[in-house]
Order: structure tokens, then C-alpha cells, then sequence
């Protein structure tokens, strides 16, 4: 037995005895279950913690729901068992909780949240042979290290930059951006995409400013862009950092259209940047939270008494996709249930049908374009396969969901 398959509790039947003179009979041994730990990592501490707690609770539910169907794997009644850890955003603290997952024995790991805690995490799963879906990382490079155990279940960046980069061209026709970034490597990394993208359609960009992912003062950095009057500004970062650079801009008196990817396209953004939130542009690497399945979003609204806030459907369908492919295998065993998982196929969850490619990347991600009108993102275009559509043309082609 796989030594990361975890718990299996087999009660040996205690020997029936019937009454005295009777037949004495040994009972069959009775298995009592096996229990199965997946792990979750995300910040669950720190300035995006809502967006961990969110990822968190994606995992939760999937887990749960999969206890109360009463799953049998290798002939066992299977108790999944949640392990949570706080990564708190933090690529070295990401390596801690990533072998403490391991040391734990959890068969699959949902997670992590942030590109750049992802990255080196997943090594560590590959050297375990853990299977880990993350549902919110979107740094190419995660997929792109060649290995077999890692997969995500949202796009990449390199789909995303260029999408809300095209839309900003064609519906604002900006003609001079600036660009800042976090230097994280999703921040620097979708920030890259964006710049290419406006370049190749031949638009000026300035030179790239930088801050970091705990930068809440930007003053310095959007007095100096103001001075150069760009159309619009483009950050790559979360909304913790993106919140207060749009606030500053717009109180420096900047009229530049914002626009952020996904760490940033959350309603938070109006709670820390008030009305200045009002007409930014973002995007997120898959279908909007709304559109996710009506089963998903009642539960996750009953257990959670709120809403989803950004990728808790992903990583709902996440967890459920490391739970179905051990149905196929039969099997906990993370070297007998990977192979179900590359080749998962059929497979319809919250967020639509789920396939991988070969690097691991979702097939025909979608990427969302919104803006913020009255305090709450809402979704204006989905670019899927290269094509862009309203997103009311989406909903009907998904079935009006
Ligand atoms: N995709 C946005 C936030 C997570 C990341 O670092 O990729």
C-alpha cells in the first residue's frame, strides 16, 4: 500500500459468539473505511485572505458533499478528510505547508492560490508524486515545468494578458498605457502578457513600474505617471494592492482608465477604493462566480451564508476532480489515480466540462472581461477559443444558466 494513501481503518470483525452449545462462528472482517486526506493551500492570513478563505471553502464543499454520497473506494466506505493550510501568500512559507501536506499524507492537493507560491509548492508535490489542482494560479509556467502530477482548472495568463489587453485596446483605444506590477510572478508575469499585447497593436507603453504585493502607498510611483498623462494603467497585482494604487491615482487626479487581471477583479476593490472603483476593467481566467452551476451556488450559499467571491467554483471542482478520478481508479493511491486524472473526460462540474492537456492546463478556458458599475464587478464579454462575446450571448450559449 502506497504509503500516502492514508489511514486505511480495517476493524478485524471480533468473533461472533453465539450462545453457549451453539456453532462458533468468525465473523468476516469488516472494513470501517478509509479515510482519504486531501490538502488545501492558500493564504488564509494576511491582506488576500478572503480570497483564500473563498478557495478554501470551494474545497470544503466539494469534500463534504463527497462524505454525504457515501463514496466507496477499493470496496471501503471513503471518509474524506480536509487538511487546510495557510500558505500566507508566501513562496517560502508555500514550500513549508507544502511538505507538511506531504508529511500528512494527503492523496491530492488543492491549491495554492498565488502563481508564485504555486510554482515552487509543486515541485515538492512532483517529488512526492502528490497530484495538485490549483484553481486560481495562472502563471504559465506552473503547467509549463513538464510535470505529470500538476494541473489547474482556470486559464493561463498568457490567454488572460492578451484578452483584457485586446479589450482595453478596442473598447477604450488608449493611446499610451503605463504598467505596474507587484513583481510577483503573477503580478510581473500577466503585466509581460498585457505589454506585449498593446505593443503588437501599437500602442506606446511606459516604462514598467514596480512595487510589491504589500505596496499600499503608491504615491510616488502614479505622481511620476501623471506627469506623462497616460489613457490608461494597467496593474498586475491582488486587490489588496490594486484597491488603494486606484483610490491614490484617482485622488492625484488621474483620469486614466484602470484595468487589473484577475487578483484584482473582485467586488473588494470598491470597499477599498470607494467610487473610484466606478468603470475599471478586469478580467478573470475562467466563467464569473454567477454563472456557475445553480447545485454549486445554492450549497456554497447555505453553508457559507455568502456568495462566492472570485475562484471558489474552480477549486470546488478542483477537489471534485482529484475525488472522481480516485472513483475511476478505485483507488486513493495517488500513482493509481493520476493517470484517471490526465485523461479525465466527461467530466461536467461547477464551472463547465473539465479536460486537461497535456501540460496539465485546462482545455478552452474561458477568460472573463467585467467592469465595476455600482459597486459590483459585472461581466461585460467571455473570450473563449480566441472569440470574444457579450456575455449575455454566452449565458444563452451555455444554456441560459
Ligand atoms: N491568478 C491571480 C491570482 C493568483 C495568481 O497568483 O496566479
Amino acid at each position: 500500500m502506497n504509503k500516502t494513501t492514508v489511514g486505511i481503518t480495517l476493524i478485524a470483525g471480533a468473533l461472533a459468539l453465539a450462545g453457549c452449545g451453539e456453532q462458533q462462528k468468525p465473523a468476516a472482517p469488516q472494513a470501517s473505511g478509509i479515510e482519504i486526506r486531501i490538502g488545501h493551500a492558500g493564504p488564509t492570513t494576511g491582506a488576500i485572505a478572503h480570497l483564500g478563505k473563498d478557495n478554501e471553502n470551494g474545497a470544503k464543499l466539494a469534500i463534504d458533499e463527497a462524505n454525504e454520497a457515501g463514496i466507496k473506494i477499493g470496496g471501503q466506505a471513503a471518509k474524506f478528510v480536509f487538511i487546510g493550510v495557510d500558505d500566507q501568500a508566501d513562496p517560502k512559507t508555500g514550500t513549508t505547508v507544502a511538505q507538511k501536506l506531504v508529511d500528512d499524507k494527503v492523496s491530492g492537493v488543492v491549491g495554492h492560490l498565488n502563481s508564485g507560491v504555486t510554482i515552487p509548492a509543486s515541485a515538492i508535490y512532483n517529488q512526492a508524486g502528490i497530484p495538485m489542482v490549483s484553481g486560481s494560479a495562472t502563471n504559465p509556467k506552473l503547467t509549463e515545468q513538464g510535470f505529470k502530477n500538476v494541473f489547474r482548472v482556470v486559464g493561463r495568463d498568457d490567454q488572460q494578458g492578451p484578452a483584457i489587453a485586446s479589450y482595453l485596446a478596442a473598447a477604450k483605444k488608449p493611446k499610451l498605457v503605463a504598467v505596474i506590477d507587484d513583481a510577483t510572478a503573477y503580478g510581473e508575469g500577466i503585466a509581460n502578457e498585457v505589454e506585449k499585447t498593446l505593443k503588437a497593436a501599437n500602442i506606446k507603453v511606459l516604462p514598467r513600474e514596480k512595487g510589491t504585493d504589500k505596496t499600499t502607498d503608491w504615491k510616488a510611483v502614479l505622481t511620476k505617471l501623471r506627469g506623462r498623462s497616460p489613457d490608461a494603467v494597467f496593474f498586475g497585482g491582488m486587490d489588496a494592492t490594486g484597491g488603494p494604487l486606484l483610490k491614490q491615482g484617482r485622488e492625484l487626479g488621474m483620469k486614466a482608465v484602470f484595468s487589473f487581471g484577475d487578483g484584482a477583479c473582485t467586488d473588494k476593490m470598491t470597499e477599498l477604493a470607494g467610487k473610484a472603483a466606478e468603470g475599471l476593467l478586469c478580467s478573470q481566467a475562467g466563467i464569473p462566480p454567477q454563472a456557475a452551476s445553480k447545485k454549486f451556488l445554492e450549497a456554497y450559499k447555505k453553508k457559507f451564508n455568502t456568495d462566492p467571491i472570485l475562484y471558489a467554483p474552480f477549486t470546488y471542482d478542483a477537489a471534485n476532480l482529484l475525488i472522481e478520478a480516485m472513483k475511476k481508479a478505485d483507488s486513493a493511491e495517488p500513482q493509481k489515480y493520476l493517470p484517471e486524472l490526465q485523461k479525465i473526460s466527461g467530466f461536467t462540474g461547477a464551472t463547465g466540462p473539465i479536460a486537461f492537456d497535456d501540460k496539465g492546463d485546462r482545455k478552452d478556458a474561458e477568460i472573463t472581461i467585467f467592469t465595476m458599475k455600482g459597486g459590483k464587478i459585472e461581466p461585460i464579454a467571455v473570450v473563449k477559443s480566441g472569440k470574444t462575446v457579450p456575455y449575455e450571448e454566452f449565458v444563452k450559449s451555455m444554456g441560459g444558466k
